[in-house]
């Protein structure tokens, strides 16, 4: 039995990593003078390392050009990460970057059943609040019964840390939830955390995704899903995603 939705950000919200982080990241190197700008190829083999202040460390651990000291580097990405969360901040709060196909729908479906909603992430809380506010309105938080984020839990995905700290923030079981992502390390985080999950491709995860309840392309197509939806629709709605639980 279902009694909580549990929901992912990056990638299942919106698009955010190709249209948001990247472009954001592109420009913080600029500003700081950094010699060095990300592909999007590149970005999407960094998406592996979770956490956008984990991902520069990494990518400039490999960089001959950037900081010599472990300590300079540790500076410099904590100085990029800033600045890129400014730029996402900006890009976001424009309202420039929509929802994905079916969120809004889902999100409506889930309010007029009464069944509480999470957001469970491990970007940064500003990041957040700027995407949301500009789709759900200045009150977003109040259709969330709770928001996890990397402010409480530090211990990124795949670390099940933020889906623990949202079942027991809605005091639901793990076997009483089911969780909203689009990547391995969200998928393997619900794994651990023993939290079903249904898996939406996104730009950089167009699949597959092994231990899925069901897996497709956007909760705004009825079509492309595994398993196949036991009655055709023009999205996927709660009803499909309790079914696929049961
Ligand atoms: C998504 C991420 C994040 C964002 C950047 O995490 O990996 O790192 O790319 O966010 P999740 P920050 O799947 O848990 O939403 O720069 O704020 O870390």
């Amino acid at each position: 039995m279902i009694r909580a939705l549990l929901w992912d950000v990056d990638g299942t919200l919106a698009e955010t990593e190709r249209d948001g982080h990247l472009v954001a990241f592109n420009r913080a190197f600029e500003t700081a003078g950094v010699p060095w700008r990300w592909s999007s190829a590149h970005y999407g083999e960094l998406l592996a390392v979770a956490g956008g202040y984990e991902r520069l460390l990494h990518d400039m651990r490999q960089r001959p050009e950037a900081a010599a000291s472990s300590a300079g580097c540790e500076g410099l990405a904590r100085q990029l990460h800033r600045l890129k969360n400014g730029f996402y901040e900006d890009i976001v709060r424009s309202g420039g970057l929509p929802l994905r196909a079916g969120v809004a729908e889902l999100l409506a479906d889930c309010a007029a059943a009464r069944l509480p909603m999470a957001i469970a992430t491990t970007t940064s809380p500003g990041n957040v609040a700027a995407l949301l506010e500009p789709h759900l309105g200045g009150d977003w938080r109040g259709r969330f019964a709770a928001v996890l984020t990397a402010a409480e839990a530090p211990r990124k995905k795949p670390d099940p840390q933020v889906y623990e700290l949202a079942l027991a923030a809605l005091g639901v079981g793990a076997g009483e939830a089911v969780a909203i992502e689009d990547a391995p390390a969200g998928i393997e985080a619900c794994r651990r955390a023993r939290v079903a999950v249904i898996v939406v491709h996104s730009h950089y995860f167009p699949g597959p995704a092994a231990g899925a309840r069901a897996a497709g392309p956007s909760l705004g197509a009825g079509a492309g899903w595994q398993p196949v939806p036991a009655a055709p629709a023009a999205r996927v709605g709660l009803q499909q995603i309790r079914a696929w639980c049961s």
